[in-house]
């Protein structure tokens, strides 16, 4: 499929971009047909969230990036959105925090899973697990395809991080004691609801971010503990929501379109 030209003036032209990057690699085959809609659904929820990373989303990602550091065996799951998204921010993680990269797909094929290996060793992973008879292993409690992982990877790992993510396989993670740091624009989804620690962002924001804050807490083991001791995962997300709510109040109450203009220029 052709990628079309974004007009750098358009109003949504950042927003824009990020659709064709995933078009184009809907075509090579690396993101699902429903990724697409996945993403329109996240698209959705970000417009609420105004398109910036809230303070309750800052919060934790401090938390998962001290869960990443303080963790024995670390893995960062990959599916086809976030390959094509942030591909290269994924290795910069899992460089600093010394995790390993495993992709795990809802629909999976050889192919696609090849095309994200692809992709993220064009980014500069050196290891990619998971991919072909390397997902050897079974989570016995899923009935997906989410089930087949790595014996080396997500099966031994005390913390996994899952952007874009399906509710069943959160919970059976967090069954099986794993730490699980989901990123969702939808806090109302069952991953946000089940997860141990809840990104409520943009995957193009969130890993970014968590990237930075990790190469700043990497030095101070002490504090990533009392990071996490102090976060509340029920509490944050309870807050997140409120933090939408009470921006609609406002927009609402200031003059919907115009306002919402206005808030952009405060940025
Ligand atoms: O690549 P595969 O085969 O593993 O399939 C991936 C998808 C995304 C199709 C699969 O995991 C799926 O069906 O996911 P869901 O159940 O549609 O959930 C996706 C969630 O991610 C929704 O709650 C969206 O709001 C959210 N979301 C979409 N885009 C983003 C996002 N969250 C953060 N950043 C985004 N860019």
């Amino acid at each position: 499929m052709k990628s079309i030209k974004i007009p750098p003036e358009h109003p949504r032209a950042e927003s824009l971009r990020i659709r064709e990057r995933l078009i184009e690699h809907f075509s090579e085959g690396v993101v699902a047909t429903a990724g697409l809609i996945a993403h329109g659904r996240g698209e959705a929820f970000d417009y609420l969230t105004g398109e910036k990373t809230a303070k309750t989303a800052s919060k934790a990602i401090k938390a998962a990036a001290s869960a990443l550091l303080t963790a024995e065996r670390a893995v960062v799951s990959v599916n086809g959105n976030t390959a094509a998204l942030v591909a290269e921010e994924i290795v910069e993680l899992a460089n600093v925090t010394k995790a390993r990269i495993e992709v795990n797909l809802f629909y999976r094929s050889l192919e696609r899973e090849m095309s994200i290996k692809k992709l993220l060793e064009k980014a500069g992973a050196h290891e990619v697990l998971g991919v072909g008879e390397d997902a050897s292993a079974k989570i016995l409690e899923l009935g997906s395809e989410r089930r087949r992982v790595d014996p080396r990877g997500i099966l031994l790992a005390d913390v996994v991080l899952v952007p874009l993510e399906d509710g069943d396989r959160t919970e059976a993670l967090v069954k099986m004691g794993k730490t699980v740091i989901a990123i969702d624009l939808n806090p109302l989804s069952r991953t946000a609801q089940k997860a141990t620690i809840t990104i409520v962002d943009n995957v193009v924001r969130a890993i970014p971010k968590l990237v930075e804050i990790a190469r700043k807490l990497k030095q101070d083991v002490k504090k990533c503990h009392e990071i996490l001791l102090n976060f509340d995962n029920e509490k944050n997300l309870a807050e997140s929501m409120t933090s939408i709510k009470e921006r609609l109040s406002k927009l609402a109450e200031e003059g919907g379109y115009l306002a919402l203009e206005d808030e952009k220029h405060e940025r």
